[in-house]
Order: C-alpha cells, then sequence, then structure tokens
C-alpha cells in the first residue's frame, strides 16, 4: 500500500505537475489511473512478446464500436488491488468511490453491440486468448443526454478534454489513408492484367493503446483504436500570403474523420463522412495486422493460420475488399489464391435482422472514394453469380427454372438496383468469410430461415450461432460488492472466472437466512441508487416499492410504448379506486435515441410527461411513481442494474437479436418480464421458463396474424383500458396545452399498422405485470426465485461466447500457462 501511495504523489507532481498537497479529486484521480497503468505495461508488454515467442495464432476483433465504461474500478478488482487501492486512497484523503467519480465514460458505441464487443475483449484477456480490439478512438463519443421539458436534448460528449490517463497515443507510428484518386492498369511479365491504385487524398492513422486486463493472470490484451491525423501541417503558401485560417483548414477537414461517434443505432445513415470511418479504421487495421504477420513469415497463404478477423457487424465489411486489394496489387497474387486467404481469414457477426439496419453504400460513392475497392466488389460478385448459377444447375432441382434462377441472382448479388445502385455490404460479408454467426439461437434461426435463406441454401455449414455473453468481471463482482460478497462467503471467488459455478447457490435458496442475506443485499443496492438519484434528479425514491426497470436504446421494437400503456393504466385504476392490491413500484426508464429518429424522440417526451403527470398526482403517487433516468450509459447501468428487482425485456418476438440487458438482470437477481425474444429465450430454458413472467405472442404467430391481416383497431374497440390510456395520450392529459402532442405515437398504433404488435400484446403483459405484483408480495418466494435466476445464469458468461468463438471459428487456443487462468 505504502508504494502505491508513493507512485499516487509522484505522479500528482512528476506526470500532473501539481502539488500534491493541493489535494484535488482531478489530480488524484489521475495520478492513481496512472499508477495503476504502469502496473499493467509490463504485463502487456510481457504479454505482447508472448506471442512472437510462442507463435501464437491471432485473433483480431474488428468493431466500429466499444463501450467500455470507466477503467478504474475493472481495472484495480482485475489486478487485485482494489483493497489497497481504497486503504491507500483513504490514506492520502479521499474515497476511492469519489475519485471513481471523476473520470469520464468511454462511450465509443451505441449500445448492445458496441458493450459485446468490451465484454468480449474482457473474456478474451481473461482466457488468455491471442486477442486484439481494432476501432476507432473518436474524439467525441455518444452524446450526452439531457432532458429539458421532458424532451432529449443532445450535447457534445467532449470525453477527451480532461485527456485520458489509460491511453498511449503512439504518435510515431502512422499508417497512411488512401482515399479517391484513379485506378492505373499494367500488365506483368506473364500477361496478366494489374492495377495500380493511386490515390488523391492521404490521411493518417495514430494508434491509441488502451490496456485490457485479464482478471488475476498477467495477460494484458491491447485495444488500438485510430486517430486521424492530417498528413499537412500548413500550407505554406497559405501562411505565408496571411491566410492562417486557410492553412490550417486542410488539416482540419483531414482530422474530422475521426471526430465524432455517429449516434444512430439500427436506423440508416448513410452518409459519406462514414464510410470514410469505416475505411479509416479498416485499412490502418489491416496495415497493422499485416505488419506483424510479415516479421515471421514471406508466404502470405500462411495468413489464416496465424490470423482470425472477426467482424463486428458489417460495418467493417470493407476490410475484405481491401485484404483483396493488397494482396492482388501489392503481393501480386493470383485471384483464387488471394480469395482463398480472405475467406479463410474472415469470420462475420450479424446483430440485427432490421431491414433498416442491414447497411448498403451507394456505388457511386464507392467508385468515387475507393475506386480500386469498386472494382474488386464488382469481380467478386461476378465470380460469385457464377458459382450460384453452378450450384443451382447441379442442384438435383429440377423446379429450379431460367426465372427463378435470375430472381436467385438477384437476391444474392451484392449490387441492389434500386432504389438507388448499392453494395449489399452483409452479402460481401457473408461471401467474403468463412463463418457467419447470429447472436442468440432464435435470432440465428431467422437468419438462417428469413433474412439469409438463399446463403444458408447455398453455403449449408457457414451460418452458426454463438449465442452472446456478459462479463461477470464487470457486470457482478465490481458493480454489485454485496451481492458477490454474500455469494463469495458461501461458495468462494472462483464464480468470477467460472460462472457455473454459481449452480452452487441452488441449495441455498432453500435456506431462511441465506434468502435474507440475499435481500439485505439488494436493499444496499436500492439505497444505494436511492441516494443516487436523490443527488442527481432531487427526487426521494421508496426503497419499499418494487423497482422497475427498463434501461435500453430507445427503440419501436424495444417497446417502452408497451410499457408506458401499462403505467397509465395502473394509474387509471389507482384513480378510479380500482386497484387496492395494486403492488407499490417505481418504475424507471432510461435509454437514448437516435438523434434523428422521431418516433423514438416523442416517445421519450411521452414517458416524462406521464412521470410528471403520475408523481404530482397525490391520490397514487405513494404507490407508483415514474422515473426517467438521463444520460442512461455503461456506469449508470453498473448502478441501476444491482439495485432492479423487475427486468423489463419486452421487445416484439423475433426482433431483439439477443439483449445482453437480459442477461445483466437476471445475474444481478432481477426477475424479468419478457417475450420470448432473443436470448430472453434461452435464459428462460436454462432458469425455467416458470421463473421468469413469460407472456405474449411467439414470433410465429405474430408472421401468421401478419399474414393473416393484423388489425390494432379490434384491439382498441375490444379493450376498454387499452382505449382509455390510448385516448389520453391522443388528449392533452399529460401534455396540458400541448393538444396532439403525442398523436403521432398513438396515430402509429391505430392506423401506422403498429409494426411492432404493441395492441396484440397489451392485455397478456398486463396480466404478466399483475402475477408480478402478486408475487413481490411474498417476498420468501420472490427471493427463491431471484437466486434461482442468477444461479442458473452461468452459460451466459461472455467467457463461455468466446471459449465457442476461440474453439469453432477462430481455431485459437488460449496461451500456454494461462489456460486455467493462472498468471505466467
Ligand atoms: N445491436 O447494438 C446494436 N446495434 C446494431 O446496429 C445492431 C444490433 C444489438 O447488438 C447486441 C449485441 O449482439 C444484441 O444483443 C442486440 O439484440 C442488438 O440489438
Amino acid at each position: 500500500m505504502e508504494g502505491l501511495k508513493k507512485d499516487v504523489i509522484r505522479h500528482v507532481v512528476s506526470s500532473l505537475g501539481s502539488d500534491y498537497a493541493s489535494k484535488s479529486a482531478y489530480n488524484y484521480y489521475n495520478a492513481l489511473a496512472l499508477a495503476v497503468r504502469d502496473r499493467l505495461i509490463d504485463n502487456w508488454i510481457k504479454t505482447q512478446r508472448s506471442y512472437y515467442d510462442e507463435k501464437a495464432k491471432r485473433v483480431y476483433y474488428l468493431s466500429l464500436e466499444y463501450l467500455p465504461g470507466k477503467s478504474l474500478m475493472n481495472n484495480l478488482h482485475c489486478l487485485g488491488i482494489y483493497e489497497t487501492a481504497r486503504k491507500a486512497m483513504s490514506d492520502l484523503g479521499f474515497s476511492l468511490e469519489d475519485l471513481a467519480e471523476q473520470e469520464w465514460d468511454a462511450g465509443l458505441g451505441n449500445g448492445g453491440l458496441g458493450r459485446l464487443a468490451s465484454c468480449f475483449l474482457d473474456s478474451m484477456a481473461t482466457l488468455g486468448i491471442p486477442g486484439y480490439g481494432y476501432g476507432i478512438r473518436y474524439d467525441y463519443g455518444i452524446f450526452h443526454q439531457v432532458i429539458e421539458d421532458g424532451k432529449q436534448v443532445e450535447q457534445a460528449d467532449n470525453w477527451m478534454r480532461v485527456g485520458n490517463p489509460w491511453a498511449y497515443e503512439r504518435g510515431q507510428h502512422l499508417f497512411p489513408v488512401r482515399f479517391f484518386g484513379e485506378v492505373k492498369n499494367w500488365t506483368d511479365e506473364y500477361g496478366r492484367l494489374r492495377h495500380t491504385w493511386t490515390a488523391g487524398d492521404t490521411v493518417l492513422a495514430m494508434p491509441c493503446d488502451m490496456l485490457v486486463p485479464g482478471w488475476d493472470n498477467h495477460h494484458v490484451i491491447n485495444m488500438r483504436l485510430w486517430s486521424a491525423r492530417s498528413d499537412v501541417e500548413f500550407d505554406l503558401d497559405f501562411f505565408n500570403t496571411g491566410n492562417y485560417l486557410g492553412a490550417v483548414e486542410e488539416k482540419i477537414f483531414d482530422e474530422k474523420i475521426s471526430k465524432v461517434l455517429y449516434p444512430s443505432d439500427q436506423i440508416e445513415e448513410g452518409r459519406e463522412l462514414r464510410l470514410k470511418q469505416q475505411y479509416f479504421f479498416v485499412t490502418a487495421t489491416i496495415q497493422d495486422i499485416l505488419r506483424r504477420f510479415r516479421k515471421k513469415h514471406q508466404d502470405m497463404t500462411e495468413l489464416p493460420q496465424s490470423v482470425a478477423i472477426q467482424l463486428n457487424d458489417t460495418h467493417p465489411a470493407i476490410a475484405i475488399a481491401e485484404l483483396m486489394r493488397i494482396l492482388l496489387d501489392e503481393d501480386l497474387l493470383d485471384w483464387e489464391v488471394a480469395w482463398d486467404i480472405c475467406v479463410s481469414t474472415f469470420a462475420y457477426t450479424n446483430h440485427t435482422i432490421l431491414p433498416e439496419a442491414l447497411e448498403t453504400w451507394p456505388v457511386s460513392l464507392l467508385e468515387r472514394m475507393l475506386p480500386r475497392h469498386m472494382q474488386i466488389i464488382y469481380e467478386i460478385n461476378a465470380r460469385f453469380l457464377r458459382e450460384v448459377e453452378r450450384v443451382a444447375r447441379s442442384e438435383d432441382c429440377g423446379q429450379l427454372c431460367h426465372r427463378d434462377l435470375d430472381h436467385l441472382k438477384q437476391r444474392v448479388s451484392l449490387i441492389q438496383e434500386r432504389p438507388i445502385k448499392s453494395v449489399r455490404m452483409a452479402h460481401l460479408a457473408i461471401i467474403g468469410s468463412h463463418s457467419v454467426n447470429g447472436v442468440a439461437a432464435l435470432h440465428t434461426e431467422l437468419l438462417k430461415a428469413r433474412v439469409f435463406d438463399d446463403f444458408q441454401r447455398l453455403y449449408p455449414q457457414k451460418i452458426n450461432n454463438k449465442t452472446n455473453g456478459v462479463t461477470p468481471r464487470r457486470w457482478l463482482w465490481s458493480a454489485n460488492q454485496p451481492l458477490s460478497r454474500l455469494i463469495a462467503s458461501h461458495i468462494g471467488t472462483g464464480f468470477v472466472r467460472n460462472l457455473d459455478e454459481l449452480t452452487q447457490l441452488e441449495p441455498l435458496a432453500a435456506d431462511p437466512a441465506f434468502r435474507e442475506a440475499w435481500r439485505a443485499a439488494k436493499l444496499e443496492n436500492k439505497q444505494r441508487l436511492q441516494a443516487y438519484i436523490k443527488r442527481k434528479l432531487m427526487r426521494e425514491l421508496h426503497t419499499e416499492h418494487l423497482f422497475d426497470v427498463h434501461i435500453k436504446r430507445i427503440h419501436e421494437y424495444k417497446r417502452q410504448v408497451l410499457n408506458l400503456l401499462h403505467v397509465v393504466t395502473a394509474y387509471n385504476r389507482l384513480r378510479h379506486g380500482q386497484a387496492a392490491d395494486f403492488t407499490p413500484r417505481t418504475v424507471f426508464f432510461g435509454g437514448k435515441a437516435a438523434p434523428s429518429y422521431f418516433m423514438a424522440k416523442r416517445i421519450i417526451h411521452a414517458i416524462n410527461a406521464v412521470a410528471a403527470t403520475v408523481n404530482a398526482d397525490s391520490r397514487v403517487n405513494d404507490k407508483l411513481q415514474v422515473v426517467y433516468l438521463p444520460n442512461y450509459c455503461v456506469s449508470q447501468a453498473e448502478r441501476v442494474i444491482p439495485a432492479t428487482e423487475l427486468s423489463e425485456q419486452i421487445s416484439t418476438a423475433g426482433m431483439e437479436a439477443s439483449g445482453t440487458g437480459n442477461m445483466k438482470f437476471a445475474l444481478n437477481g432481477a426477475l424479468t418480464i419478457g417475450t420470448w425474444d432473443g436470448a430472453t429465450i434461452e435464459m428462460a430454458q436454462a432458469i425455467g421458463p416458470e421463473l421468469l413472467f413469460i407472456f405474449g405472442m411467439r414470433e410465429d404467430e405474430l408472421v401468421s396474424l401478419r399474414q393473416h391481416g393484423y388489425n390494432p383497431m379490434l384491439y382498441y374497440h375490444g379493450d376498454e383500458e387499452l382505449r382509455e390510456a390510448l385516448d389520453m395520450l391522443r388528449s392533452d392529459a399529460f401534455s396540458p396545452g400541448q393538444h396532439g402532442l403525442f398523436a403521432p405515437l398513438v396515430d402509429n398504433l391505430l392506423h401506422g399498422g403498429d409494426r411492432f404488435f404493441v395492441l396484440a400484446d397489451y392485455r397478456q403483459y398486463l396480466g404478466a405485470q399483475q402475477d408480478v405484483g402478486r408475487l413481490y408480495l411474498d417476498q420468501e418466494e420472490w427471493t427463491r426465485r431471484s437466486i434461482l435466476n442468477a444461479a442458473r445464469m452461468g452459460f451466459f458468461s461472455s467467457d463461455r461466447a468466446i471459449s465457442q468463438y476461440a474453439r469453432e471459428i477462430w481455431d485459437v487456443a488460449p496461451m500456454a500457462g494461462l489456460q486455467n487462468g493462472k498468471g505466467a
């Protein structure tokens, strides 16, 4: 402890240039972070060296998004020095919790996809998998959300303003990134046509490394994020003629590439800068991968034995064309050889079946920005369509006439003709990869049967499932110390590395003393949340209420509106005196809406409007409260999830690819009210469906309802309570003086087809909520179920998921000496 204290003081003085006596929390947080980073860097260097020494096959995880959140507490726990740090900082006059508040969340992602990437890096580090995360170091991450007059207002997330003590910026290792220009043809000595791309513009990519430690194992992997740097400092001509701003203009323009994360989430944002971001990070990454590979290899055909590249959704899919370009134009390989290398190296994860989220890029844009890549994509497509024809003709399917073949080719082509001629990035990713995986069992089945059914017929082995998981280090151990300590006092700490060990809790569910201790841990977390809400929102929570939580991105398919209709109905019953047996509850909502997503923003407004009315109504507000948590982010989730008793997972069946929040809640002992969707299905199977509150129509039932003509008006006319709730929303009951404010929401349900079947599931949802309320009154039974939920969550560790990727897709083994998680 004395060593750590000395290091912190030294950093306050020599790294931060401050007087250690000034006791600024900001300085002491930074100094502590630097002292912790010092303790990681030796192991990081040793880890990197060991990959070379052992000729390890490396995994590269390419993702345009990461959501690490805050690093301090997690890193202290991984290093096993949390208690030491707590005491050291207390000796220096600080509470560790308060210092940790100084850190800004690294919010380099939108939601589940980015957070999954961060969980996966944590698991690779813990399992000893030689892995790297690659992405972009955005200067501005996901916007900061404030709620003003009930509406979402976006503010810039200037997280870099105060510096980032965790990152190493490596300004000396720059990689060139080229755009635009033209392609020249030439003939090589064997008479083969060759191509050279001469670029128009060049930008530089600078690596920033963030160290990701494993749990208690000395294995520290790298998250390498690229930052754009101009290759011109000043244009001296402008400068000399006195045009100072003109002189820096190009520099500013170039560096714009890594300026800001696109805040869209599963909605189309086909902007030129976004494509630039994708290519910028992809080419820098591929250059870096090949630089490392070429240190030990000359023969490029050995690449797939040394390198596995996982594409996190289609955002990095242009990597396939980029690797082809390098192999063809720089290494001068033949097409077939280059293509085999590519397909064996790449694998692709799909995260959504929402049609509006499947990326396409206009051919005209690609031709201009990446002319050589567009040529390569055309060639990939031509060869692929010939192969489709060959397979289709050779198949014993007599019914396949030419017309069908033409349709098949149109459906699977990399190019879609309408509404504008574009490249389908998912098709490029499928064709250029040896593995395509979905992220939960139902999702993968839907990929096979619906979205990519043609590809499933063409490549029956390619599509496979890897159900998502979450890291127990952050989402149980670090976020929920009261519960973790209780668990550890009964079954030891092995569960942090091997989550299956939680099954040892099962017999304890029958022990009244353990149940009481379990409830005490929950209450402690509820009180912590209460204190936080009081500080941030100046609101007093009732900790004896059932804490019912719906936090995630705001999206119509996630159906926050269904939850809101339940709240309005409960409000009406209470007002009308029809709810004598109502179980008091506080309903929390939280989440960000894409700034360009009108309906999602209006939903936030409606939630806040209902909250204002309900909370101000003294007839009901001792029994029902609604809280909107502004600026939902990773660190907020770490506070809220441990305090949650009811987890809302109510997406339209078939629409949520997996969900990972669902896992975090159950792991922390919340019971789930949910639909038969995503990974909630597998959770119900693992836990026992009777221990969750499952309701609503299943995916196949919805398909059939749609086919037979779904008429939301029937539900409206047939259900008095539903009608009352919708009429109130449409009137100015929640928006005094602003009649019609929420009419778009209601019209969308009643006259817009209710694409997400909110009305169809309303009545069943109400029934399930009633069951919840009843069960909550029986605290012993509720606690028993809560314990069993957590005890049966072992499968949903990201360690299990990463082990499957490593074995079944990457063919990568943990580093020797780390298999059992022991440090070298
Ligand atoms: N997902 O967060 C995103 N962004 C996308 O653009 C597409 C999907 C989410 O990915 C998670 C991780 O796989 C899933 O759990 C979640 O269902 C999905 O919506």
